[in-house]
């Protein structure tokens, strides 16, 4: 007898409802839910292929515990036994930043990844956190802290309304969106055009979304900070800035002209190779349009200028009005947002509070960069100490982060190290213990982090589709343990981590005159709270103290758990509306267009007009079938165009005499490795293309589909000296490398 439910889908940031087939506790099927509010039936072959990923029998079924050398199966109690007696000697000998945190992709994809590790690193007391946002979207926090001051204040193109959109280094019809949670992108992308709307891309690549557009433009890699400033420049010089109901909450314009006075569409031309009156011509068409949103992702943040690009995006939406409108860039609001203040001065966003030990660089969001991490833990200091016991929750660094072999071996010399992970692969490998968390049909779900970011404001719930089978412990209630057994409580009971937080939450809310609780019982509040678990009880607090919620009865027919439970397919709560300038956290209380950091940064950028590399570079590419690196090991998702092969161009593979098929090796500073040209004219003459993720050879490994074809690991062409230096982000994109044809 098969059976249907339904399931947030958790494998990219589009967040699909999907209707699971399940036969007894498999799940066999999986297609769009065309009744759920905001993703209306969509699907793509990975969400297609949940029952395959779910049901991988390469998953980790129990914890193990290193033994004499080796990893060996045990018991729930003997790998939390083993992560106290591992954890909390380097804490007492050698004081909290001893304990390095690594937290990668998925926690943004799991209930238990968005309420734990905060308690974790609040546990803690370490400075040592090392997450995958410093290989991904950092600059854009940092420019958002210091425009909006706050760095999760992100605006988010309004996809189904806007008439231009100019979509910068993304390539959702691939990726299916990022920092701009949106199921369907293509679907809305087609949309835009056959309202009449504008789409322009720019990528150095032919990717299957700039054979979307109206106009591809294939820069040169690492310079649209340089495209966009020439635009913002060309706004001024031509009298098109107009911020319209933008001007009372902007500060800084007067400024800001005079800083970008240098960077006109001549100067930064040969630079991003691209033609003046080209630059010019976007410009004037995104002041022109009725409305219009600039969108960049990876390609803009993961490169040298990565804060100035992610900063001149939002400058560009700002001079032209487009901020905070119906069609332009919006500021989602979640229904787990926190309670609304009232606008006015805020306390700011500050940079560099602390420094990394050996390589001095500054924190950004409480983080230190994931490229420094191997350094943490290889390199002595006269002052500080190593890392030397790290707690990694859905991360595989070695293949995610530059230099993968060099964090290989230092990972190999920690007194201690623990994974949660559902695999036993490149990072974990290295663990003493691995407690693996249950597959996302048994995990509850709800997109804390994604709802935030969504084009459309939505708020969905799904309980775990299938139980917990016997054996498994939920996610959350291992990160539980794991928090306790940092602390020194290893034993107590974990729900204690969810009342501590609960009574926390409460005990703030109540003395917040702005909060609808203020003055009233704490515990009444909390003996109001619905729910079967914590973290439902935690999310039905989040909702009722959020801006839709009941208020605890303030607003009876706000929202609640109980609530969404009754609308499975969830509740839609609108288009975005304007919302400025409540979002805004500045000390000015308006939007400081030209902050500090920024204008100190602006030199280098200057700088960066005469550069012209005379090599190749490289840039990075995704597939729809695939996810980072742990979607290798699935058959169903490999194979056909999925490959870890060099993307090259014709021009370049006949000068260097590469056919096509043929090995090539690949040199950049961090090392070398071989992969298979693909002699292709999708990306640009000077420019190859290696997908990440690749490189499954290491031994002591568990994926017995992915070490098959196991593919190189890009990111081994890095040394991870080369930084965004005011986020700390790496540079993966446009990085120098040398070719050799193999016979
Ligand atoms: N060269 C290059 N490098 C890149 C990128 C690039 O574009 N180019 N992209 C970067 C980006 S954007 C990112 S986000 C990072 C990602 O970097 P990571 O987060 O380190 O990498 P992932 O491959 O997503 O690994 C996720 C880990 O989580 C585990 N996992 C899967 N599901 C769950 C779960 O439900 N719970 C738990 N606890 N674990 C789970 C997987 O087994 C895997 O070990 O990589 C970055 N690296
Ligand atoms: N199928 C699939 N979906 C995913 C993921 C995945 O691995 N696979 N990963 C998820 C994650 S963690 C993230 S962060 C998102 C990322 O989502 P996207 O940002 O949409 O990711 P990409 O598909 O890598 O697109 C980046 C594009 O930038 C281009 N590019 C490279 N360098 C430059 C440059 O200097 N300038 C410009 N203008 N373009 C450049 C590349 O050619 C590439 O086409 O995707 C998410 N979704
Ligand atoms: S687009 Fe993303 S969320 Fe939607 S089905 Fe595909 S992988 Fe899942
Ligand atoms: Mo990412």
């Amino acid at each position: 007898m098969s059976r249907t439910a339904l399931r947030i889908c958790p494998l990219c940031e589009a967040t699909c409802g999907l209707t699971l087939t399940i036969e007894g506790t498999r799940v066999t099927g999986a297609r769009g839910d065309r009744d759920d509010v905001f993703s209306k039936g969509f699907i793509c072959p990975k969400g297609a292929s949940f029952g395959a990923v779910d049901g991988d029998p390469d998953r980790l079924r129990t914890p193990l515990v290193r033994r004499d050398g080796a990893l060996r199966e045990a018991t729930w109690e003997e790998a939390f036994d083993a992560v106290a007696a591992g954890l909390r000697p380097v804490v007492e000998e050698h004081g909290p930043d001893a304990v390095g945190v690594v937290l990668g992709n998925p926690n943004v994809h799991t209930m238990a990844g968005a309420l734990y590790p905060s308690v974790l690193l609040g546990a803690l007391r370490t400075r040592s956190l090392f997450t995958a946002s410093t290989v991904d979207q950092m600059p854009k926090h940092v420019s958002s802290g210091l425009l909006f001051g706050d760095p999760n204040a992100i605006p988010v193109p309004d996809l189904d309304h806007t008439d231009h959109l100019l979509l910068i280094g993304a390539n959702p019809l691939e990726s299916n969106g990022s920092l701009c949670t949106a199921p369907d992108f293509p679907g809305k992308l087609k949309a835009l055009k056959a309202r009449g709307g504008r789409l322009t891309v720019v990528d150095p690549r032919r990717t299957r979304t700039a054979k979307l557009a109206d106009r591809h433009l294939a820069i040169r890699p690492g310079t649209d900070a340089l495209l966009l400033a020439a635009m913002a420049h060309t706004l001024f010089a031509e009298d098109l800035a107009d911020l319209g109901q933008l001007a009372p909450h902007v500060e800084g314009l007067d400024e800001l002209r005079g800083a970008l006075a240098d960077f006109s569409p001549e100067a930064v031309a040969p630079a991003c190779d691209l033609d003046a009156g080209v630059v010019r011509a976007l410009a004037r068409e995104l002041a022109a349009a009725p409305t219009a949103a600039v969108y960049a992702r990876i390609g803009s943040c993961t490169v040298p200028h990565g804060t100035l690009a992610s900063w001149l995006v939002d400058v560009l939406n700002i001079l032209t009005g487009n901020l905070d409108r119906p069609g332009g860039a919006l500021f989602p609001r979640a229904a787990t947002d926190r309670t609304p203040r009232p606008a006015g001065p805020g306390r700011g966003f500050a940079l560099g509070r602390w420094h990394s030990r050996v390589g001095r660089h500054p924190e950004a969001k409480g983080e230190l960069p994931l490229s420094a991490l191997a350094e943490e833990i290889d390199t002595a200091t006269e002052e500080g100490t190593p890392v030397r016991a790290l707690i990694a929750v859905a991360a595989n660094p070695v293949l995610s982060a530059p230099d993968g072999d060099r964090l290989d071996k230092a990972l190999g010399s920690l007194d201690f190290m623990v994974s949660v992970d559902p695999y036993l692969n490149e990072t974990s490998r290295h663990a003493h213990v691995v407690l693996p968390p249950p597959p996302p049909s048994q995990s509850p779900h709800h997109d804390f982090a994604f709802n935030t970011l969504a084009v459309r404001n939505q708020v969905r719930y799904t309980r775990p589709a299938v139980p917990l089978e016997p054996g498994r412990m939920a996610e959350s209630e291992i990160l539980a343990r794991l928090i306790l057994a940092a602390a020194g409580m290893h034993g107590a009971d974990p729900g204690a981590v969810d009342t501590m937080v609960v009574d926390q939450t409460l005990g703030k809310a109540v003395q917040d005159e702005h909060s609808p609780v203020h003055g009233r019982d704490p515990r009444d509040l909390a003996a109001l709270l619905t729910g079967d678990t914590g973290p439902e009880r935690r999310l039905d607090l989040m909702l009722r103290l959020g801006p839709y919620g009941d208020g605890f009865g303030a607003r009876p027919d706000g929202l609640t758990l109980e609530k969404l439970l009754a609308h499975p397919h969830g509740i839609d709560l609108g288009p975005l509306r304007p919302r400025l300038p409540q979002p805004l956290k500045t000390r000015s209380g308006k939007v400081e267009l030209l902050p500090e950091p920024i204008a100190a940064d602006l030199p280098r950028l200057r700088r960066a007009l005469a550069e012209r590399p005379e090599g190749l570079v490289l840039v990075g590419r995704r597939h729809l079938r695939s996810n980072n690196s742990w979607m290798h090991n699935v058959p169903a998702l490999t194979g056909g165009s999925n490959r870890c092969t060099l993307h090259i161009h014709p021009d370049d593979a006949a000068r260097i005499g590469v056919l096509d098929g043929a090995a090539v090796r690949v040199k950049g500073a961090g090392g070398e490795v071989v992969a298979p040209a693909e002699v292709t004219d999708g990306v640009r003459p000077g420019v190859v293309s290696l997908p990440h993720g690749w490189g499954h050879d290491r031994p002591g490994t568990r994926l017995s589909h992915a070490t098959a074809d196991p593919g190189v690991n890009v990111n081994q062409l890095l040394d991870g000296s080369l930084l965004d230096p005011l986020s700390g982000n790496a540079v993966l994109n446009g990085i120098p490398v040398e070719l050799v044809a193999l016979p």
